[in-house]
């Protein structure tokens, strides 16, 4: 059966629980529309993050990858647009920093996802989910995740690649205190949703 590789990140910084963990283990072995759904973890950290996701994407030889990650502040469900060719922020989960690093020295400035991003915010919207395209996956790990998957896309024909970030679920924003949630029932249908109008736009 053709294969969605969905990603999700463990706990980072001051966010205790990274909801985006319990939407992929919710969501792993789900068969949509003759696609199934093949859930991963990945770890916050510079150096082995995106080493675990591209053997992820070896093993699983995916035809649509969407990875997850959580924008603690964010209040509504927000595809990525672009991934930028940069490493820089707060320190990962290994303590480590990056600053104005590049992902690859020779890589490209950015990449454009392959996702139907307009699709999943249209239909998100019809559906009553607050939902708007992103302009900036970040400078964090998301952004090289993302990067990661959207160098994958361009080298493999047909193969689609993007990120999604959600908002905080509402156990998040209790433990946190000053970050808006969002139930995670509705966070897990909205990544249904979203995984639905890929597989239109991948089947049409
Ligand atoms: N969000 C972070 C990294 C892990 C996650 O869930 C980000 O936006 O970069």
């Amino acid at each position: 059966m053709t294969k969605i590789l969905l990603t999700g990140f463990v706990p980072f910084l001051e966010y205790k629980i990274n909801p985006t963990m319990q939407i992929v283990e919710n969501l792993n072995g789900n068969k949509v529309d003759g696609f199934e759904i093949v859930g991963r973890i990945l770890s916050v950290d510079f150096q082995q993050s995106a080493e675990q996701f591209k053997q992820y994407i070896v093993d699983v030889k995916p035809q649509i990858i969407i990875s997850l990650g959580l924008a603690g502040g964010r209040y509504k469900i927000t595809p990525e647009r672009i991934a930028v060719n940069i490493k820089d922020g707060e320190a990962d989960n290994n303590g480590y920093t990056p600053v104005d690093e590049s992902i690859y020295e020779d890589g490209a400035d950015a990449y454009l996802t392959n996702l139907p991003i307009r699709n999943m915010v249209n239909r998100l919207q019809e559906e009553g989910f607050p939902a708007e395209i992103s302009n900036t996956a970040g400078t964090y790990l998301c952004n090289t995740i993302m990067y990661e998957g959207l160098i994958y896309a361009k080298q493999h024909d047909g193969v689609r690649a993007g990120f999604i970030h959600i908002p905080a679920s509402f156990d998040l924003a209790i433990q946190h205190g000053k970050i808006p949630g969002w139930n995670i029932q509705d966070l897990i249908t909205c990544i249904k949703l979203c995984i639905e109008e890929t597989i239109h736009a991948t089947n049409v």
